[in-house]
């Protein structure tokens, strides 16, 4: 379905004689972030094609939300579990206190920038008045079944200006039909309720969990239908982890990978019918699990390239849901800082779990963890202490790196000496934090960098790194020095440096 869109929309454009195709959403402009590729391809060529693939419109301001936050909240809050079978009573679900507004300025203050709710979890409770079930909260004591908390969450983000999403658990342990074609039209019901009634919503999260339904029977999801269906309703959402446009990191611990590319082969799965054309909209498939995905001898791995960035998902409490017993198990604001690094500072999003308790609010010791971890993060980053900097060489060379603007750039040229940047700090500087950014716009580049401090008159090596992407941050310990250079070992093609930034956290000297 998506693939004749596709051809009946598409741009074709040109490279090394190769085909890009692009699709066109309704208000969106064409976008490049897929490009067809196959093996007889030398590796000179699929890194140009690599490096020349950026995000689309849709994945550009999701990656620079660089926060977003979960909010599991469902039947389970009230049975204690963390995933329902579908059978619990839905005369169990009655917070007492729910405040949607609650939840999202929490989220906001902490600097989350998108909040995702649980339409729906596998045990199939919807907590909206949907048509499709009557496993929702309509049955509940709460508000006397007139309540709709994915309608207060959609309100509470719209009046806090912060982005709305759905996840929506295709696996569905209570629905009569799953199991059969049927359910296939009940998701897209689901979605269309979702995705009509609540204005504008900004991301659709699919979890991968595909178990037995009430009749035992497995279910055959029509991701393509629903995906289809998201971007008629949607266009500008993204449709994330069992998604086309943002990838799982793989793991739930808030660490992503230490070299984390944005574009990676995916396909081998997809060919079409005909086999003659691997689909952009088509489900993830290949190794997105491995190590390393997107390195050079990697491109060649799949049959397509596309740009499919990170999302890092981690629960502030060892469950999802809330559990009374894990009050005091929490993350503390320094293993949220910790997250922050490995996650955002990965060239990831991260999308942070906080569950309400049973009345329907985020507990006390949720909301102190967050204040702690904006605190901490407030601190680091108060202050680039390059501002001042000056330009040893070229002073148009630092100028965009220095700007706060994320959208100017220095284009290395990596001939000669234009591979490294060096500044005078204006006086010595103490510092051990690192940030970079590339310009995603361009496409994401580097492969491998150092950063040199001056010390009794010799460049020693400060920290390094190799891949940068949207955001890289690195800590190292504590330095003093009036001379830094960066020096761009490896990229592909002409890299993009958007910003640099050198930061002093105190607590970890
Ligand atoms: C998982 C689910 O099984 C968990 O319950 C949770 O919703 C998490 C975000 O995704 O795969």
């Amino acid at each position: 379905m998506i693939h004749n869109r596709t051809k009946k929309n598409g741009i074709k454009r040109t490279l090394l004689g190769l085909t890009f195709s692009s699709i066109v959403l309704s208000g969106y402009s064409q976008t490049k972030n897929f490009a067809v590729v196959n093996s007889s391809m030398t590796e000179k060529q699929l890194v140009e094609i690599a490096a020349n693939i950026v995000p689309s419109p849709q994945q550009l301001r999701w990656q620079r939300l660089e926060l977003t936050g979960f909010i599991h909240f469902g039947i389970n809050t009230f049975t204690g579990r963390e995933w329902g079978e579908g059978k619990d009573d839905p005369k169990l679900f009655n917070p007492t206190a729910l405040d949607a507004k609650q939840w999202v300025k929490a989220c906001k203050d902490a600097g989350i920038k998108q909040v995702i709710i649980t339409a729906k979890h596998h045990d199939g409770f919807c907590l909206w008045p949907t048509k499709t079930t009557e496993y929702s909260l309509k049955n509940s004591p709460w508000k006397e079944g007139k309540g709709d908390v994915v309608k207060e969450v959609a309100d509470a983000c719209k009046e806090l200006g912060v982005g709305f999403g759905v996840y929506v658990s295709p696996w569905d342990r209570n629905h009569p039909t799953y199991g059969s074609d049927a359910y296939n039209d009940v998701m897209v019901a689901q979605l269309t309720e979702l995705l009509t009634q609540y204005g504008q919503v900004d991301e659709v999260w699919f979890d991968g969990a595909n178990g037995e339904g009430p009749n035992g029977k497995k279910q055959i999801y029509d991701f393509e239908r629903w995906y289809a269906h998201i971007r008629r309703l949607q266009p500008q959402a993204v449709i994330a982890v069992s998604g086309p446009d943002v990838r799982w990191v793989g793991t739930e611990t808030g660490q992503g990978r230490e070299e984390e590319w944005s574009v990676v082969p995916v396909g081998k799965k997809n060919k079409t019918d005909n086999g003659s054309q691997t689909k952009v909209d088509a489900p993830p498939a290949g190794d997105m699990m491995g190590n390393v995905l997107g390195s050079r001898s990697q491109l060649k791995d799949g049959d397509a390239l596309k740009w499919y960035p990170a999302e890092t998902d981690v629960s502030i409490r060892p469950g999802w849901f809330y559990h009374v017993d894990q009050d005091k198990k929490v993350k503390t604001a320094e293993k949220l800082k910790e997250i922050y690094f490995h996650s955002v500072g990965r060239n990831g999003v991260l999308l942070l779990n906080i569950p309400p308790d049973k009345r329907g609010l985020i507990s006390d010791y949720d909301l102190a963890a967050l204040k702690g971890w904006r605190k901490k993060l407030d601190e680091i980053f108060q202050e680039n202490l390059l501002k001042k900097a000056k330009a040893v060489g070229s002073v148009k060379k630092i100028k965009p790196l220095l700007d706060g603007n994320d959208a100017t750039h220095h284009l290395f040229s990596m001939k000669a000496n234009d591979n490294s940047v060096e500044m005078d700090l204006n006086g010595e500087k103490t510092f051990n934090v690192l940030l970079l950014q590339e310009n995603i716009r361009v496409g994401q580049r580097v492969e491998k960098f150092v950063l040199e401090y001056w010390d009794n008159n010799q460049w020693k090596k400060a920290t390094e790194g190799t891949t940068i992407g949207y955001k890289r941050l690195l800590e190292f310990p504590t330095i003093t020095t009036s001379k830094v250079r960066l020096r761009i070992i490896s990229a592909r093609l002409q890299p993009a440096l958007a910003e640099m930034g050198l930061y002093f956290d105190k607590n970890n000297q």
